[in-house]
């Protein structure tokens, strides 16, 4: 497969005004007839230019031209094109073809799944519906006309307002939609099926009526209520903050089942993969409640980020996904805790985008080349591409921010551009220079920041010493530094921040925190009148996504974990200190000795515990020890026996130690719990958190009431926040309580395909030792479908990126599952094949013999005659 390279992009030769698409679907063969009406572009050049159109999978049946019908000679059809004669001034081309929805397995374009017919058109699906013109810069009026029988199908939905609807003979009925405002193809939805629907309004603050509308298979309304009200949030939100207003008179979500990924913002008809829409407090835990939130929100904002303002090609992925992530991120913030959503998410960056950055997949936030585009819709452009946002929007204030965005929307409405366009408004609206900026958007690579410093008592000064530097990534072998803003306080040991004052200023004005850039590969800072004692709190708030390397002691760590007041640099202390921690273990285990819990880190947990200041919600994160794999990151070699280990042993010595302290905060948490958990309050959901934190810690200690109270909330009758700690808690336990509780759970929700996925991933995340054979057998339950990716990520996905230490056994016996899957998933579904891919990517990390089984997967993969470019582009670029 060839790559598409940036550097060879081009105009669109001709232009499209107005699509008028008519879709008949009918059991056989689905009937698609288009009508363009376009033109020469003139961007493009001038003079006769041919028309060439994408179009994938679909039976060409005539083509007019014109009026004119050609003659097969007159045009030529290959794989993936369709050459017409070449054209000079406006055209109207009709297109008239045949495809089988029912048939498509990929879930792109229009397929069939049970009985509903729905699109997911980005990037490239349009091109399976009709031929067309699919890239982003051609935007057009569409017009959609959709026939089907009226039994089984009575709704019919399309983008914009319904414009027309009626019936036709033998039992079928049609709708037509139209959607005034120009877009680009990947936002085109069309859905039809029998489908229950929750209807609501929301008033724009100037003063318009909006239709809100949510469409569930029948039985599921109850189930909308969380969704609706997010909604309503985010628009609020959305005018609150941005000044945007939602510019539709209807706004509808649909939720399907068979979706690859989590939603879709198709204009004014979003469809969304229904586990991020379904929810209530019997079947979603506070997570799942969190999530739909924010996913909402998601494709609510990308209304203006992304379908008004949207991406010229697609290397511009990031201006509406990092932009849109950024948002979302903030809106979650406001309606909660913005010091727990910022631990989250900087978990979720470092866990999977850092890994993802160091590998052989790493790509710029704006990457210069691909395969198949499907592939790079990845946390990089998405969570990189956030963390690049907020970076502008800590360098340029809340006020300049807003002004750029401003002037973006000034600039841009209606229009396909880039990133560089986006830099150049937020520029231009405050006068700051972005040019060595914009490095971040095209060099990859998670820079390293290096932090020393030095105080003398006599002058009172404190010297910072900052350094950078990005390692090679591939294509990329040397970096150029990067402006990276670094967000600084001191904290005086009475625990207070202080106020600063840099070397030669008259005074600080009293600020305790200043935004510092290291815009050079090194530079010192000097602080004056700082007193003795006085420790660096860097990076606030993770002000840059970056490594930092603070020459802290673990002294300074433990005081930090204590007593910064920036939350996010409180728990980084304590994050950092537990690191330490248990990487020596891992050394130590490694040498053949026991490994052996430094007690700085229990007495930092004890004195957390004591601290009645604190949220529930933030102290739990507080109380999380870092992730498995976050631990294999951190060292040259992922030892995934002995970090597992290591993990186990501190949360034992962490439970059995502090169990007094876990069992008094459990009973009190769980006192305050009204019965049926339905409120859903930020604080709650914080009691809850740290309930189920306690719980965990206390079954770790190993101690039988431990697991006398576990075994009681797992009862199936209790809300599913309650119920799921529960079972992770119990579930790495090679105890028959255990088993009896995930059966009881299973017999309670076999028959419902959403709650029945976490019984799926518990199942396949167990760190017991049969848990492979457990998966395969699993592959034959009744609930499981290779063709649904929920059940897919849920149950396969759940063994091989949620459980190292299984996933990577020795034998190689769960590489050779992947590969086995991967396999026989690509003849299904390739993007998501490509992505069931992933764990195999970092077999660098690992040790020679587990890399040599790696490779051979890999290799087993990539030999396959069969292969899609989704997975070919991972696999081969993973054995580069
Ligand atoms: N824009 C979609 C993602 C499309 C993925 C295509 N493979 C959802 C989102 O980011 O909002
Ligand atoms: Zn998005």
């Amino acid at each position: 497969p060839q790559p598409v390279r940036l550097q060879d992009y081009a105009p669109p030769p001709h232009l499209i005004d107005s699509v008028e698409l008519t879709v008949e679907l009918g059991d056989d063969w689905t009937k698609v007839t288009a009508i363009l009406s376009g033109r020469r572009n003139p961007a493009a050049g001038s003079g006769p230019a041919p028309i060439v159109l994408d179009g994938q999978d679909q039976q060409l049946q005539a083509v007019t031209l014109d009026g004119r019908r050609l003659a097969e000679s007159e045009y030529q059809v290959g794989a993936e094109k369709l050459t017409l004669p070449a054209v000079d001034g406006p055209f109207e081309l009709m297109i008239e073809g045949r495809i089988r929805p029912q048939d498509n397995t990929a879930l792109e374009g229009l397929y069939r799944s049970g009985g509903l017919y729905c699109t997911q058109c980005e990037a490239e699906g349009f091109r399976r519906i009709t031929y067309y013109p699919d890239r982003p810069d051609v935007m057009a009026v569409f017009t959609v006309r959709i026939e089907a029988d009226k039994e089984r199908f009575p709704v019919l939905l399309a983008n914009g307002n319904c414009v027309e609807t009626g019936e036709l003979p033998f039992g079928r009925h049609f709708a037509v939609w139209h959607d005034p405002f120009r877009k680009p193809a990947y936002l085109f939805a069309m859905v039809a099926g029998d489908l229950g629907c929750v209807e609501d309004s929301y008033v724009t603050r100037s003063g318009r009526e909006v239709t809100l509308r949510i469409y569930v298979d029948p039985g599921n309304e109850g189930r909308t209520g969380h969704a609706m009200e997010s909604l309503k949030r985010s628009m609020r939100w959305d005018e609150e903050v941005y000044g945007f207003e939602y510019d539709l008179d209807v706004f509808m979500i649909v939720a399907v089942s068979a979706f690859n990924m989590g939603a879709m913002e198709n204009k004014g008809l979003n469809i969304f993969n229904d586990k991020f829409i379904l929810a209530d407090p019997d079947t979603a835990t506070d997570g799942d409640f969190q999530r739909i939130e924010g996913i909402v929100a998601h494709e609510y904002f990308h209304n203006w980020t992304g379908n008004r303002i949207t991406c010229r090609d697609w290397f511009q992925l990031s201006l509406k996904e990092g932009l849109t992530v950024f948002r979302d991120q903030e809106f979650s913030a406001d309606m909660h805790d913005r010091g727990v959503k910022r631990v989250s998410d900087v978990r979720l960056l470092r866990t999977v985008q850092f890994p993802e950055d160091a590998g052989p997949t790493a790509h710029p936030v704006r990457p210069d080349t691909y395969i198949e585009i499907n592939n790079f819709y990845t946390v990089t452009v998405y969570e990189k591409g956030s963390e690049v946002v907020r970076m502008i929007h800590t360098l340029l204030g809340p006020d300049g921010f807003r002004k750029g965005m401003d002037l973006y929307v000034e600039r841009h409405d209606g229009q396909a551009v880039t990133c560089d366009d986006f830099v150049a408004a937020m520029e231009d609206a405050t006068g700051v220079d972005l040019s060595r900026f914009r490095l971040w958007y095209s060099q990859a690579g998670t820079p390293t920041v290096t932090a020393r410093w030095q105080h003398d008592p006599a002058t009172r000064r404190l010297d910072l010493t900052l350094s950078q530097a990005t390692p090679s990534t591939p294509g990329q072998p040397t970096k150029q530094p990067m402006p990276i803003p670094l967000r600084t306080a001191l904290i005086g040991r009475n625990g207070a921040p202080l106020p600063l004052r840099l070397d030669g200023e008259p005074d600080g004005g009293g600020a305790t925190e200043r935004v510092l850039v290291l815009d050079e590969a090194a530079t010192t800072v000097s602080f004056v009148d700082v007193p003795p004692g006085a420790v660096p709190s860097l990076l606030r708030g993770f002000s840059a996504p970056v490594k930092l390397d603070a020459a802290w002691s673990e002294e300074d760590l433990a005081f930090l974990a204590g007593a910064d007041d920036d939350p996010f640099g409180r728990w980084e202390a304590l994050q950092s200190l537990s690191t330490r921690a248990l990487l020596a273990m891992v050394g130590a285990l490694r040498a053949g000795k026991p490994a052996v819990l430094d007690q700085r880190v229990v007495e930092a947990f004890r004195a957390s515990l004591a601290d009645d200041r604190l949220e529930p919600a933030f102290l739990s994160e507080l109380l999380a020890l870092p992730g498995e794999s976050l631990l294999g990151q951190a060292l040259d070699v992922w030892h995934v026996d002995e970090v597992h280990a290591a993990r186990a042993e501190a949360r034992r010595v962490i439970g059995e130690t502090l169990f007094d302290g876990w069992s008094a905060l459990y009973e009190r948490l769980s006192a305050a719990e009204p019965a049926g958990g339905a409120d859903l309050s930020t604080a709650a959901m914080g009691r809850r958190a740290l309930a189920n934190a306690a719980l965990a810690y206390m079954v770790a200690s190993g101690r039988e009431e431990g697991i006398r109270l576990a075994v009681a909330q797992a009862r199936p009758d209790g809300t599913m926040t309650r119920v799921m700690g529960a079972l992770v808690a119990l579930n790495d336990l090679e105890r028959p309580e255990r088993d009896a509780a995930l059966a009881a759970f299973h017999d309670r929700w076999q028959n419902d395909p959403l709650v029945l996925d976490k019984w799926f991933a518990l199942k396949a995340g167990s760190a017991r030792t049969d848990t492979l054979d457990q998966v395969k057998g699993l592959l034959e339950h009744p609930g499981f479908s290779i063709r649904i990716p929920n059940r897919v990520r849920a149950l396969i996905g759940g063994f091989t990126a949620g459980n190292p230490v299984r996933f990577h056994a020795a034998d190689g016996s769960g590489y050779d599952f992947l590969a086995e899957q991967v396999l026989a998933l690509d003849a299904i579904n390739p993007q998501v094949a490509a992505r069931m891919t992933q764990p195999l990517v970092r077999w660098r990390k690992f040790d020679a013999g587990r890399g040599k089984a790696m490779t051979d997967a890999l290799r087993r993969i990539i030999h396959s005659p069969t292969l899609s470019k989704d997975v070919y582009e991972i696999a081969s670029k993973a054995l580069a």
